[in-house]
């Protein structure tokens, strides 16, 4: 392929030993003609696809969040403000992640992983059809909240330091307008190039700190002062209703929550090749599909959570949990092979 290309590099292996590992890295080859985007990202570890989804679809996704917030029956309604209340909403955290209550799999959600500017784009980038989806969060932020913490900072990257290179690219449909003030996706521009340096200078194998999934890593004041000594500064990505944003996974990040008066909505979108998942992952996805279960960012799962959520640390009553859609998914053939299950070799 032309963009990614594989890399070999000699590390230290546990008995001392400096031995050799290929990695796949997202490359500007001389003479391939790019998008704007693609250029931005390779460089960055972060981009913006302009317009992948249309303003139409947006609103309507935007009215599907609202009815499903709604659906719940605890207070919450759209046109009034005062019941924006976490004893009025379903579980969510400060950073407003929405991912228990089978809400992965709403059929608005579908549509969007479905949605034609979404798949050709990671189409383009992996230079294949055969992809697999993340069953993953929707992301919905309310500003002025007096009812729930701030949200803090939580600058991370979502791979693991001993799996070096370039492995996952995130994704979200940016739903609403999302301006400097507004909450939202804050990357370290460039940090997914020193990714590897960090992690082997710092020694911070040791370290890492298993969240959700080994797939994940926390970065302390001191790392991040490490990226920006090395002239990385972060940036908030500003996006306007239907814009895809894509994030290389080594690329430090937070979500910030909205400052302004703006809601934040947005669906996380993460493909991979689906010859990448091992036939193990994609029986577990078949399982989390048939389930409604959600998934980590991580296309081949590395981490599922079976609708179980928790209110402040308490697991919510049974009977106030959903363990399916609102809106059972209606998926077209092209979205079915989305979730793996074509690709399961001996069923
Ligand atoms: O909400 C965002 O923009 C990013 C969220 C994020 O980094 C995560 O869920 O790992
Ligand atoms: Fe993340």
């Amino acid at each position: 392929m032309a963009t990614i290309t594989t890399v070999t590099e000699h590390v230290e292996n546990h008995e001392g030993q400096m031995v050799p590992i290929t990695m796949r890295e997202l490359v500007q080859v001389p003479g391939v003609v790019l998008e704007d985007w693609f250029v931005d990202l390779i460089r960055d570890g972060y981009c913006i696809v302009k317009g992948a989804v249309s303003k139409e679809h947006c609103e309507e996704y935007v009215q599907n969040i609202y009815e499903l917030l709604e659906s719940f029956k605890l207070g919450f309604d759209r046109r009034d403000p005062s019941t924006i209340h976490k004893t009025k909403l379903p579980p969510m955290t400060e950073k407003g992640i929405l991912k228990d209550n089978a809400i992965s799999h709403e059929d608005f959600v579908w549509k969007v992983r479905a949605e034609p500017g979404v798949i050709s784009t990671f189409e383009r980038i992996y230079n294949t059809e055969d992809l697999i989806v993340s069953f993953d969060a929707i992301n919905v932020s309310f500003p002025k909240r007096t009812d729930v913490p701030k949200n803090a900072p939580w600058p991370h990257q979502d791979q693991n330091p001993k799996k070096p290179g370039f492995r996952c690219l995130q994704g979200l449909v940016n739903l609403l307008p999302n301006g400097p003030n507004d909450g939202g996706l804050v990357v370290m521009k460039g940090g997914h190039k020193l990714s590897n340096e960090f992690h082997k200078l710092n020694d911070t194998q040791e370290q890492e700190v298993a969240v959700f999934s080994t797939e994940y890593y926390t970065l302390s004041d001191d790392a991040v002062a490490w990226f920006a000594s090395k002239g990385c500064e972060w940036v908030k990505v500003c996006a306007d209703p239907g814009d895809l944003i894509l994030w290389d996974s080594r690329a430090p990040h937070y979500n910030c929550g909205p400052e302004g008066d703006n809601h934040r909505m947005a669906v996380y979108t993460c493909y991979m090749p689906a010859a990448e998942a091992s036939q193990e992952d994609l029986k577990k996805k078949k399982m989390c599909f048939e389930n409604r279960y959600s998934t980590s960012h991580w296309p081949d799962v590395q981490f599922y959570s079976d609708n179980h959520p928790r209110r402040e640390g308490v697991p919510e009553p049974d009977s106030a949990i959903r363990q399916q859609p609102l809106h059972e998914p209606v998926l077209s053939e092209r979205a079915f092979k989305l979730t793996g299950i074509p690709y399961i070799k001996d069923e």
